[in-house]
């Protein structure tokens, strides 16, 4: 053999870098189920499933087109853990002059690969992945010298490298760039949020599922009602579904919350862009169509592509700029451990429970939710940034290291320091309050903050406001909120400090 390919679990897009200039004749794939990547976190049952599935149908396509794929599959009593223990047996028995890989997206993975030429005494070729709309190294130029980035100048740029929304002259299409201020609308039931895509498992997804429940039952989520894609040809079938279903209104509600409805007019793609089965740059494309086209407002495509080739691409940058000491900030100084909640969704703050719930049924929640309400509530208590990562890489369908821990680190914990965003996104009640109809189910009363029954949110906003004085009263876009504290009577911040001093004392209980 001449070539040993590897293609990991997201790396399923059939022009992937590594097989370029690969011949069937005289390579082979390697592809494998590992326990070392499906249990380096408490991975949700349908992330797992998604993954071993979509692997499953790769590979067969794969075959169906010629190739050899030497497919690992998971097995609980399998002496192979990790990917190196499959490659070394590959690599002994068939002796190819090298094996070929596209970089990985994980630092912790990309790490060890970049060792292994050195145990198995063939070289490895490391390609780079170009699945991307900007390179590391171009991020990394364009960050040079600028002591904070700003999402909104990159994405920018990304626009005029794409041409995505952009006119002939080279000015963004309709005379802004960004229409957030438009994406705003709280969401009462109408027009109706469409029904979401749904694929109904095949042989292969269901012997997955059954494995996953058999080998994975202590990991969160569950396996039932499982219906995402699991190959392109489906994926671009979701693709098809936002684009006429949802995008028109994407940009309206894009910040809107449901105490009813679990995916609004959200795209659900992240699972699928994130491991390949959909390209970034296309689903852009199509979606930009649909603007020229007159099938969906500027509004909601323009705040769709920002997403993807503006935020999605940021917070890659921004990983692979500052890893590995990115991961270990903590400029808060938290030290709380995560409320047991979290795993279970037992708690009586409403808006928690739905997001938890939500999390645990589907492998997702909407970015409102993850932003807001759950990532909110951590950063008011003052959660270790270590355990709210983990949390976030486990539970969700689309989690990966490298857009997981900027998101939740940076944009959520405001733990770096400001680097990737201006202010934290601290928020009382009120917030969730004007964007959802949650506080109309809770126990809790959204317009009290000191009671017995007063939402949590409120008494925490004000603490996190007071022991963060010495870190945000000088940043300009916070200063009316010091003002607005330093205005209440000295009676009132007392309470409001007593009552967020039980609730931190008493989290599990909420
Ligand atoms: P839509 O709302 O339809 O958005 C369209 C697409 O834009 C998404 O599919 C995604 O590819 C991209 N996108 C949107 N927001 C972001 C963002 N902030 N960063 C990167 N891409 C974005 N996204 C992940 O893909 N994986 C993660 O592990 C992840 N962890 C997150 C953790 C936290 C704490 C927060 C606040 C956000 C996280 N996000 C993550 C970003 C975002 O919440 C999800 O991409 C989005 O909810 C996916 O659902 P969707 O496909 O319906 O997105
Ligand atoms: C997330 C994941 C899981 C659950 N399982 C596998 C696996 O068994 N084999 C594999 O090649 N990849 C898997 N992955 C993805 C990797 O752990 C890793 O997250 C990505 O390759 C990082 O870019
Ligand atoms: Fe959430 Fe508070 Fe509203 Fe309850 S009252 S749903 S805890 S914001």
């Amino acid at each position: 053999m001449r070539h040993l390919i590897l293609i990991l679990g997201d790396q399923l897009t059939p022009d992937i870098s590594a097989l370029r200039e690969a011949d069937p004749e005289q390579d082979a794939i390697v592809m494998a189920e590992v326990s070392d990547e499906a249990s380096y976190t408490n991975h949700h049952k349908k992330k797992i499933v998604l993954l071993f599935s979509a692997m499953r149908h790769f590979a067969r396509e794969l075959e169906n087109n010629g190739w050899t794929v030497h497919y690992h599959a998971y097995d609980p009593d399998s002496p192979h853990h990790s990917l190196l223990d499959v490659i070394r047996e590959r690599v002994g028995q068939d002796q190819p002059e090298k094996v070929i890989t596209t970089e990985c997206g994980e630092y912790r993975l990309d790490a060890a690969i970049r060792q292994w030429h050195e145990s198995l005494n063939v070289p490895v070729e490391i390609r780079p992945d170009d699945r991307f709309i900007a390179t590391k190294r171009e991020f990394a130029r364009w960050a040079e010298g600028r002591k904070q980035l700003r999402m909104e100048f990159f994405y920018r740029e990304m626009r005029r490298k794409t041409g995505l929304l952009m006119t002939p002259d080279g000015n963004p299409e309709g005379g802004e760039w960004n229409y957030d201020a438009d994406n705003r609308k709280k969401w009462t039931g109408k027009p109706p949020a469409p029904a979401s895509f749904r694929v109904e498992p095949d042989a292969i997804t269901r012997d997955v599922i059954e494995l996953v429940d058999d080998t994975f039952s202590d990991h969160f989520g569950t396996t039932d009602d499982f219906h995402f894609a699991v190959t392109a040809g489906d994926a671009e079938a979701a693709l098809a579904h936002f684009l006429d279903f949802a995008l028109p209104c994407f940009g309206d509600y894009q910040d809107a919350m449901s105490d009813q409805e679990d995916w609004l007019f959200h795209s659900i793609l992240s699972p699928y862009i994130n491991c390949g089965l959909l390209d970034p740059l296309g689903v852009c494309e199509a979606a930009a169509r649909h603007y020229y086209s007159g099938q969906a407002p500027l509004n909601a495509v323009e705040g769709f592509i920002r997403q993807i080739i503006g935020w999605r691409e940021f917070v890659r940058g921004i990983y692979w700029l500052l890893m590995p000491e990115y991961a270990k900030e903590n400029r808060l100084g938290n030290d709380r451990d995560l409320p047991w909640f979290y795993w279970t969704g037992e708690t009586g703050m409403r808006c928690m429970h739905k997001a938890i719930d939500a999390t645990r049924r589907n492998g997702y929640a909407h970015h409102i939710q993850r932003l807001m309400v759950t990532g909110n509530f951590a950063l008011l208590a003052g959660v270790k940034p270590e355990e709210i990562c983990d949390w976030y890489l486990a539970v969700y369908a689309d989690a990966y290291d490298w857009v997981e821990l900027p998101n939740t680190l940076g944009m959520v914990m405001h733990a770096d320091g400001g680097y990737l965003g201006s202010k934290p996104y601290a928020a009382s009640g009120k917030y969730i309050q004007r964007m959802s109809d949650y506080c109309s189910h809770c126990r809790y009363n959204v317009s009290e903050a000191t009671t017995e029954d007063a939402c949590p949110f409120n008494a925490l906003y004000w603490h996190f406001i007071h022991r963060h004085r010495r870190d945000f009263e000088g940043n300009p876009r916070m200063g009316m909120m010091y003002r607005n504290w330093d205005r209440q009577k000295p009676e009132r911040r007392d309470a409001l400090l007593a009552r967020a001093e039980w609730l931190l004392e008493n989290l599990n209980t909420l």
